[in-house]
């Protein structure tokens, strides 16, 4: 067993409200994630400290954290009382009390001192521990480990109906509290009494569960009844029961690109807990004594497939006491699926948002094709009236072909086919529970009457994340893009970043999200998605330190490349920068290692990594309809590639070490850049020219934004840089998933972002706007997503985002860590106001609270409001060719509180500045 870490995170914010007059306001608090049945012990606790006032600082804090609510109240913290500690730390500081046991409920308050007062007491907030120790479990792992007669499971399309468990049991007295922690595999529908428990779809996450099996935790005490009480759970098959399985359909040997990992049949784990008011527990646990059956509604659901119910096979009354399950079989009791059973501190899926349809058409007799409006991922849920046994099919699709029908082609083996069967008589409304589509387009046949719009909605399914940014500009092709790239990204959260949501894949590909997570931070709160994945990653990593492609390991996808596994680093560090939190570098970092370690012995030779699986994958090709190009002027040699990850790896692994204490590391890996760069050089760089290999906008870009290129010609390779993107190009992209994750920021740090806006706003081929330009409200696959051959031609994959949406926060709206700091505890504003764009206005909701940005050209002004929060600072970069020249609400900028003029540099004033927000005029 492993030992438990003390870096843990588990994150809670509460907004403290300093108000400038008595120093002390409402007070609100906000938990990021559930907290109930948190299993770490080292909880970290964050706070936001807001007020009108400028120059907030904190001086010191005093948490409390106590056994109950009352002793909070009477501000006695039992179990931590910090004292007042002198820090201006509010993020991430972590639980240092009495250790905390199973079960244990933590609630906690903090005040503050600041430069402007102190608070008072914040409002409480609580966690929740849950079951620390396996032995807390007294539940047993049961399922039915066998299928039906109408089942049919050994197809390539594996069809399993879905199974139905219930327990009846009586509650004996007045209770007090009631929690029930589960874990259904693959997906779980939960009851009580009839009534849904939670809002979360599609759950739990996804893991591989052979090493880490995840459980919800409910607090049930509102719905559980006095005397009799039933428990209904639905199992689907999710990720579990596979929807293509290795160990059956596909013959040994068959690409491993159609076996996914399968794990059994459906199979539940559950303990409801309850406290009685004078002290006594009672225990309801999963066991034989369980009935269950797989003759219900839902004959079967795959999440490639679809999902086929029947409503006259409903058992009314099943999930309720006194219902006649004599027929129903006894629960198997079945071998657990070998992985830990944790909590679960990633979001689950809920339904985020309905939108409704836009149009609806009949395409052929008795066949409608209704549309969206929008590339959306989630299901359609559905309002029929009919007779018992009509039966409506509806098919899903992104795209559409000339004549009107679905088109399939992109969408591959996957079905895709939702089928309800009526019951009859009254309407009924129905949506699936076990399936999710990636779609705009839905063909609707055997409809009873004709379907019309207010019969449906879709129904928007993610991880619920808070939406932490916004961003909008005069430019309406950058305002488009940015909302496809908003629809792509939360469609792919689905308790991994899925490469796309639609065909027979669906998979967490490694290096589709190395860079795009760091822009992804700026509009979701993914910390703890990502750090989860960090996990699944580590447990994917074999023996020998290989880590694959694809996480979890549902494909068995080892190809021992540099670019794709070197997300496990990359991102590890955007936690860190973006969200401070050093947690995923502590635990993984020996598993970082383990891997370079294992790269280096097998494939660097001389300091070259020797070996490279895609290069620079899906850059855009010379013709419309092929995928990968064939012109060698194009492509990047991909062991370049390999080579410069390993360096700029090893570089970000000398930081981890640093951080982490490890200074002989630090200096290993510091000797190890020193030689890879060396060596990088001699191979690739032609000082004659100079360039570096064929001379793509790739070759010259990673060794320019990874610091390998000697110092005096740096100047000359951005260069070809530019002229291959203004020349070759005509000023557009020229890269793929690689080059594409530095090109806007290695634009614009070498100050070209005219080149890089350009790039943005282009509507022609190859270009996001080429995209948005053939009516895509998602982003493609490909450049060339609307011509190229459908065998891998996704809709909706967020790949090729790159950085771009990096730059449109860090650059065009100017929001960024202040170099060398972490968390947005000093921040950096400067904005890049190009050319041909007006306006833009954005914000974000840091660690520390919100950072607002919209500038705006008036004239020869450039007008720019800021708002800076408590407890930060800024450097801040106004466009301005003097310092004087600038104004702040109307006085002479030197006149104003809070700011610093630090001096010119470049086309900038700098200046420091304080919490608080600013109306900053600058005139040429
Ligand atoms: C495709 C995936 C993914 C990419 C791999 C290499 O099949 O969709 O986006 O990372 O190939």
């Amino acid at each position: 067993m492993k030992t438990k870490m003390t870096f843990i995170l588990c994150l809670f914010l509460m907004l403290i409200s300093c108000n400038n007059k008595t120093g002390i306001s409402s007070l609100k608090c906000e938990m990021l994630t559930n907290p109930l049945g948190i299993d770490c012990l080292a909880s970290r606790l964050s706070w936001v400290i807001t007020g009108e006032e400028r120059g907030i600082k904190q001086q010191g804090y005093h948490i409390l954290v106590a056994s109950s609510l009352e002793l909070l109240d009477k501000e006695q913290g039992d179990l931590w009382d910090s004292g007042d500690v002198v820090s201006d730390q509010s993020i991430q500081v972590v639980y240092a009390g009495k250790t905390l046991s199973s079960r244990q409920t933590c609630y906690w308050k903090v005040k503050v001192s600041t430069t402007k007062g102190e608070s008072s007491w914040s409002e409480p907030a609580y966690w929740s521990m849950g079951l620390l120790d396996e032995k807390d479990w007294q539940a047993q792992w049961i399922g039915l480990d066998r299928a039906f007669e109408w089942d049919n499971p050994d197809t390539q399309y594996t069809r399993l109906s879905a199974r139905y468990f219930r327990k009846e049991f009586m509650t004996e007295k007045q209770m007090k509290k009631a929690t029930l922690y589960l874990s259904g595999l693959g997906l779980y529908k939960l009851y009580l009494n009839g009534d849904v428990i939670g809002d979360q779809e599609l759950s739990p996450t996804p893991t591989d569960y052979s090493k880490s099996i995840k459980y919800n935790t409910f607090d049930v005490t509102e719905q559980l009844l006095n005397g009799e009480n039933a428990i209904g759970v639905v199992l689907g098959n999710g990720r579990f029961f596979s929807m293509r399985r290795r160990d059956n359909y596909y013959p040994p040997g068959h690409h491993w690109l159609y076996n996914v990992r399968n794990f059994g049949f459906p199979k539940m784990i559950l303990q409801l807990e309850i406290e009685y008011t004078d002290g006594e527990k009672q225990v309801i646990v999963s066991d034989n004594t369980w009935n269950v059956t797989a003759d219900g509604p839902i004959r079967s659901n795959n999440e490639f497939d679809g999902e086929e119910y029947d409503a006259t096979k409903e058992m009314a009354g099943w999930n309720q006491p006194r219902f006649d399950d004599s027929i129903w079989l006894q629960a198997d009791l079945t071998e657990s699926p070998g992985g830990k059973l944790e909590a679960q501190i990633n979001p689950n899926i809920r339904i985020m948002e309905t939108i409704k349809p836009v149009g609806i058409k009949e395409q052929a007799s008795g066949k409608y094709i209704m549309d969206m409006g929008q590339n959306m991922v989630g299901w359609l849920q559905m309002r029929v009236k009919g007779q018992k046994g009509d039966c409506v099919t509806l098919r899903f699709s992104e795209t559409l072909n000339p004549d009107g029908s679905l088109y399939m082609a992109n969408i591959r083996e996957a079905q895709v086919t939702d089928k309800y069967t009526l019951k009859g008589g009254n309407e009924e409304t129905w949506q699936p529970m076990f399936t999710y589509h990636g779609f705009r387009y839905v063909e609707i046949t055997g409809y009873p009457g004709i379907p019309r719009l207010e019969s449906f909605e879709g129904k928007v399914l993610y991880d619920e994340m808070e939406t932490v940014g916004t961003f909008e500009t005069s430019d309406s092709t950058i305002n488009q893009i940015y909302k496809n790239a908003y629809w792509g990204i939360r469609g792919n959260y689905r308790g991994m970043p899925t490469d796309c949501p639609q065909r027979d894949e669906r998979m967490g590909w490694l290096g589709d999200r190395a860079t795009g997570s760091l822009g992804e931070s700026f509009i979701f709160n993914n910390n703890n998605l990502y750090a989860k994945w960090l996990d699944d990653i580590e447990q994917a990593q074999l023996e020998n330190g290989s880590i694959p492609d694809v996480a979890p390991n549902y494909w068995d996808a080892y190809n021992n490349n540099m670019t794709w596994p070197a997300a496990y680093i990359i991102i590890a560090n955007m936690l860190y920068e973006q969200y401070g939190n050093s947690e995923p570098i502590a635990k993984h970092y020996a598993s970082m290692k383990k891997w370079l370690d294992y790269m280096k012995e097998n494939f660097m030779v001389d300091y070259l990594i020797t070996r490279d699986t895609y290069g620079d994958w899906c850059l855009p090709p010379e013709r419309p309809e092929i995928i990968f190009s064939e012109d060698p002027a194009r492509k990047t040699d991909g062991l370049l590639i390999g080579t410069a990850f390993y360096y700029h790896l090893s570089n970000l692994m000398n930081g981890f070490a640093t951080l982490l204490g490890k200074p002989e590391d630090a200096v290993y890996f510091s000797e190890l850049s020193k030689n890879i760069r060396q060596a990088f050089n001699d191979k690739y760089l032609n000082k004659e020219v100079p360039q570096y290999s064929n001379n793509t906008v790739t070759a010259n870009l990673m060794p320019l934004c990874y610091g390998m290129v000697p110092a005096e010609y740096e100047k000359e390779i951005f260069k070809q840089i530019v002229s291959k993107t203004e020349n070759d190009f005509n000023g557009h992209v020229s890269t793929g998933l690689i080059g594409i994750q530095w090109l806007m920021r290695g634009l614009s740090e070498h100050g070209r972002a005219d080149l890089a806006f350009r790039i943005a706003t282009n509507r022609d081929y190859p270009s996001w706007g080429y995209m948005v330009e053939n009516g895509a409200t998602t982003i493609w696959e490909l450049w060339n997503g609307n011509t190229a051959d459908p065998a891998m031609n996704s809709g909706n994959h967020v790949m090729l985002l790159g950085d771009l949406v990096t730059w449109f926060y860090e650059y065009l709206a100017g929001i960024r860590n202040k170099q060398g700091c972490i968390g947005f505890s000093q921040i950096e504003l400067k904005p890049y106001p190009v050319d041909g764009l007006n306006e833009v206005k954005a914000s974000f909701l840091s660690p520390y609270g919100l950072i607002q940005s919209a500038w705006l050209k008036h004239g020869n002004d450039f007008q720019w409001d800021i708002t800076i929060p408590c407890n930060t600072t800024a450097r801040v970069c106004i466009p301005a060719t003097t310092g004087d020249a600038i104004t702040e609400n109307n006085r002479n900028i030197s006149e104003a509180e809070g700011i610093e003029f630090v001096g010119m540099e470049g086309e900038y004033a700098v200046f420091n500045v304080m919490s608080g927000s600013y109306h900053f005029v600058s005139s040429k």
